[in-house]
């Protein structure tokens, strides 16, 4: 559309010029609709979200905006390198093995260094804690105890997607720091029920950011033109059902006897299977379609595989706040006593009636 005709189409929707409004704006006016470009633009970027929403709690001090802005910052990077992919030699292995004893892959370590970097540098980050790292780092300057957020990311999830141009993201939770605690770790290991905020970052055919604050989930889009995530959903609800199940089918004889019965349930009942193999993306489809993901115990990870700290509990947050389940078995996971940073949890989240499908069937095995 050139310029003159979404004037006019503006002109059309206002009843008047557009650029007649100056009349009666004074500089006091905030709200996106107070200046209508276009009318039709999407300008909500994250951080003018988080201000917006920063304001209505009074006494903030910004830290936790600070705080999500830092992470953003990371994901527009890290971003950029998924982008450019081998471009920029950014794929390939290292030589090095995580802590989980795993390969790192040169993403995940650039992934890692970006958050830990633009985490590390904020003023309210008093301990980062990451898959790729054995310990939670405690931020040094931090020792004065103002600082008062601790976040625990998944730097890179999926990352077995990341050399065939797969779906990959990076999942956070964002706790408040326990300054009783004797230690960093003391510190971290608290329930999901205590997180702050929850969120991830999808990097996908585009980039999306889906956040929960405890106020519903936000969903926003990165547009590459403008290098801003802008808000294009601020109330994502996931839907009660669908006949669709996330799991990864090969392993189904080493899942106990209730995750079969369900499997066999659903192909006679003519569902339908969806897997990427990575959790961001599993989980964010089974939040816009509805449906259930599954990461059942087997034999080879008898409690599980997938991260209680940051990989389940900012799941389960997000699917509980847009109308869904999350659990570990039959226990709720946000109620899970941690024990320690990198404990696993078997994980059922999804839309209601099919995590409950599951759940009853655990409950009666
Ligand atoms: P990662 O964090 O090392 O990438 O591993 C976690 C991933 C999840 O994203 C995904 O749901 C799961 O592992 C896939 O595991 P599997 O290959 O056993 O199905
Ligand atoms: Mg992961």
């Amino acid at each position: 559309m050139t310029i003159t005709q979404s004037q006019r189409a503006l002109e059309t929707k206002n009843g008047l010029g557009a650029y007649a409004a100056p009349k009666t704006m004074t500089p006091s006016h905030s709200t996106d609709d107070a200046l209508p470009l276009t009318g039709h633009e999407n300008l909500t970027t994250i951080q003018s979200y988080l201000l917006a929403e920063e304001r209505r709690h009074e006494g903030a001090s910004g830290n936790f905006t600070w705080v999500l802005s830092a992470i953003s910052l990371a994901a527009k990077f890290i971003s950029a390198k998924v982008r450019r992919g081998a471009l920029v030699d950014a794929l390939g292995t290292m030589s090095t093995e995580n802590v989980q004893g795993e390969v790192q892959q040169r993403l995940d370590v650039i992934a890692n260094e970006a958050l830990l970097r633009c985490l590390g540098r904020r003023s309210g980050v008093a301990i980062v804690a990451s898959e790729e790292n054995e310990e939670p780092l405690l931020v040094e300057s931090n020792c004065n105890g103002k600082r008062p957020y601790v976040v625990l990311f998944d730097p890179l999830d999926g990352s077995s997607n990341i050399d065939v141009c797969g779906g990959i993201g990076t999942i956070f939770s964002i706790l408040r720091h326990d300054r009783r605690a004797e230690s960093a770790e003391g510190s971290v290991l608290q329930r999901g029920l205590e997180q702050s905020a929850a969120g991830y970052i999808l990097y996908g055919p585009q980039t999306t950011l889906v956040l929960t604050t405890g106020n519903g989930v936000q969903q926003f889009v990165l547009d590459p033109e403008l290098g801003q995530f802008l808000l294009t959903n601020d109330n994502l609800r996931i839907p009660q059902a669908n006949k669709s199940y996330s799991v990864n089918e090969a392993y189904t004889s080493a899942f106990p006897q209730p995750y079969q019965e369900y499997l066999s349930w659903a192909h006679g009942e003519g569902y339908s299977s969806r897997y990427v193999g990575a959790m961001v993306a599993d989980v964010h489809r089974t939040l816009l379609k509805g449906g259930v993901f599954l990461y059942p115990p087997t034999e080879r990870a008898p409690q599980g595989k997938l991260r209680l700290m940051y990989e389940a509990n900012p799941m389960a947050m997000i699917i509980e706040q847009a109308g869904g389940l999350a659990c570990a078995g039959t226990e709720r996971i946000l109620e899970i006593e941690p024990t320690a940073l990198h404990q696993r949890c078997s994980v059922i989240l999804g839309s209601t009636e099919e995590v409950e499908r599951v759940t009853s069937r655990l409950q009666h095995g």
